[in-house]
């Protein structure tokens, strides 16, 4: 407000610019004192609403196996539906109003377009929000193969099994295994288990059980094979 003197006349100026929380009828009283008395002058003044801009958040933490939420908020509602389009890289890999992020996530941005029509302008808005580097989550190594399940009395028998890790924890595998064999030896390091029975060794070794893990979780993988997770060796005398 100012406040500007012309001979005997005074010039009192209001100016601002209205929000959205100002639509609606606004009663304004002006108050003028000098040293003897004070005086009053009430108007209204209406503010009209326009259409402004919604927007967009997202929910959730961006780590791997959570969901990811776009939320959309317009004063003025919204027409109709809203279309969503997730992407990563450029790609699209979701068009939900949410996104769970998977191990392909990993490292990267994901990017959420909204899409509506506002409900007092009739104007379509395409909202865009990006989120920080997806974190990733240790997942538990998988573990297979398929041993061969009988060997000959002073034959080498060895077997490796086959391992994976969707964090490309390689380098951190430890193995581990139940019932081995006496005459067998274990490297725990690889998982290969080898080794030459001899006539005295010969006999049944069942419930052999190979595990891994990738060293950051204390979760093992079974070796699994087709179901079956006891390995029987059955050795021959002849
Ligand atoms: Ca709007
Ligand atoms: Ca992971
Ligand atoms: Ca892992």
């Amino acid at each position: 407000m100012t406040l500007k003197k012309d001979g005997d006349q005074f010039t009192i100026q209001l100016t601002g610019i209205p929000r959205n929380k100002h639509v609606g009828n606004n009663q304004v009283q002006l108050q003028i004192s000098d040293d003897k008395s004070t005086v009053f002058h009430e108007f209204n003044l209406e503010v009209t609403n326009t259409d402004d801009k919604g927007s967009l958040t997202i929910k959730g933490k961006p780590q791997q196996n959570e969901t990811l939420r776009a939320i959309v908020t317009d004063d003025d509602d919204i027409n109709g539906s809203i279309s969503y389009q997730w992407q990563r890289g450029g790609e699209t890999i979701a068009t939900g109003e949410s996104y769970t992020l998977a191990q392909e996530d990993v490292n990267q941005i994901i990017t959420v377009t909204a899409t509506y029509t506002d409900a007092r302008s009739d104007v379509k808005y395409s909202l865009n929000k990006s989120t920080g580097s997806i974190e990733n989550v240790n997942d538990a190594p998988t573990i297979w193969g398929i041993p061969e399940n009988l060997v000959d009395q002073d034959e080498y028998y060895s077997f490796t099994p086959k391992v994976e890790d969707i964090d490309d924890d390689k380098l951190s595998f430890s193995f581990s295994i139940e019932n081995q064999p006496d005459w067998a030896e274990f490297d725990s390091n690889t998982g290969i288990l080898s080794g030459t029975p001899n006539n005295y060794e010969v006999g049944l070794t069942s419930g052999i059980v190979i595990s891994v893990s990738d060293g950051s979780v204390k979760e093992w993988s079974l070796l699994d094979i087709f179901g079956c997770r006891k390995l029987q060796f059955l050795l021959y005398n002849f």
